[in-house]
């Protein structure tokens, strides 16, 4: 019995040895099959039927029958496909690979470890389809790189877009790497670039909001992150506390103007010092304008009144200004002259159009004038006068003498 069991054992590993050696592709019921891949190999033609392992024969007179009995065996050769997509179907249901290829599909049966690629592939097939084919391996590798560059470049951009930085990143490493970085990098940067706008915006407001309430600077740490960021909350709110003081300075020079017209000196002292200045600028305009209101009144005064009389005014200011302005009038010393000097000419009293408003310094000097006048026509009588009593007299003298020597 155990001899029997010994002899069938060499016969199976008879029929493997031999199967190895064979081209690819099982037998069929007769024991032969037609040879459909890398027939040349196996001294075949394409389409070519033979036998292996002695099997069939009568039909074919030049195969040679071979001594051992046919075997069954389960290990698949190329030649069993119908086509090269059940190829890889099987090969990657089975799980092989360059180093796991047991039934010799990659090898063809010569039982050598080959590439990783199974029977002959068309020209142009997607070896990515294969599974552990080096291009499967090259393109899992490629994306989980690319993947990695992403996931690198990514925080990068984001950190670059929020400071405003670069958009353009170059990145080393592997080809699928540094796409892969790049585009994480372009994504981030637009999301840092995004929020660093948003930020700005969000500051600027804030700032503005906080200058409308107080005068001193406190930045939030929200917003000290970032130096562009911590500068718009500057702008913001430098904004509003000048918005405001622009405002407060026109309201104190507003009031420093009517106060100073009514001549009520109330300066704001607890105010900011620009809103002082603000309130002494609009008091003294005010005050200007009253000044100019008593010297015109005494500018106007001097038409019509001939000598200068104090004002019955409140304040001392109010009647200095009076004075100053009747001082000032000196087109009332034109109107004086000419008056005078048609009076004293002898003319008839006539007042010009253009001293109507001054009638009364006119007609006043006119009166002097002529009065003057007067006085020089009566002294040229009174001369004239004197001067024929001189003749009189020297007449009457000289009769006299005549007389006293005729009398003699
Ligand atoms: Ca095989
Ligand atoms: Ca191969």
């Amino acid at each position: 019995m155990k001899n029997i069991i010994a002899f069938l054992f060499f016969l199976v590993l008879l029929s493997i040895s031999l199967n190895v050696e064979a081209h690819p592709g099982r037998t069929d019921a007769n024991g032969g099959h037609t040879c459909k891949t890398n027939c040349e190999k196996y001294g075949l033609e394409y389409g070519e039927y033979h036998y292996h392992n002695g099997g069939g024969g009568s039909t074919n007179p030049s195969s040679t029958p071979a001594q051992t009995p046919t075997i069954q065996s389960n290990d698949k050769d190329c030649g069993e496909f119908a086509s090269y997509d059940e190829v890889v179907q099987y090969w990657n249901e089975k799980g092989y690979s360059a180093t796991n290829d047991p039934e010799n599909l990659d090898g063809w049966g010569n039982g050598q470890v080959d590439d990783g690629i199974p029977c002959e592939p068309p020209s142009g097939y997607d070896f990515t389809k294969i599974n552990n084919s080096p291009e499967q391996i090259a393109e899992k590798t490629a994306k989980q790189e690319k993947e990695k560059g992403e996931a690198d470049g990514y925080p990068d951009g984001v950190e670059a877009g929020y400071h405003d930085g670069s958009q353009t990143a170059n990145p080393t490493g592997s080809e699928a790497y540094v796409e892969g970085y790049k585009a994480g990098y372009s994504k981030g940067w637009e999301e840092g670039n995004k929020k660093f706008t948003s930020e700005k915006e969000k500051a600027e407001k804030a700032g503005n909001e906080l200058g409308k309430k107080q005068d001193k600077l406190t930045i939030p740490k929200d917003y000290s992150q970032n130096d562009a960021v911590k500068a718009s909350f500057e702008k913001g709110f430098i904004r509003a506390v000048t918005e405001r003081d622009e405002a407060k300075k026109k309201e104190f020079n507003q009031k420093g103007y009517e106060e100073g017209k009514r001549d009520e000196y109330n300066v704001p002292t607890k105010e900011k010092e620009a809103y002082i200045k603000a309130y002494e600028e609009g008091y003294k305009k005010g005050q200007a304008e009253l000044k100019e209101s008593y010297v015109k009144q005494g500018y106007e005064s001097a038409y019509t009144i001939v000598t200068y009389s104090e004002p019955k005014l409140e304040d001392q200011k109010y009647i200095d200004w009076y004075k100053e302005g009747f001082e000032s009038n000196k087109e009332v010393d034109e109107i004086v002259s000419e008056a005078y000097a048609l009076g004293l000419a002898g003319n008839t009293y006539n007042l010009p159009g253009k001293y109507k408003h001054a009638e009364k310094i006119f007609k006043h000097h006119y009166e002097l004038g002529w009065q003057k006048y007067e006085e020089e026509k009566a002294e040229n009588t009174n001369q004239a006068a004197a001067g024929v009593g001189i003749v009189v007299l020297a007449w009457v003298g000289r009769r006299f003498y005549v007389a006293k020597k005729m009398v003699g």
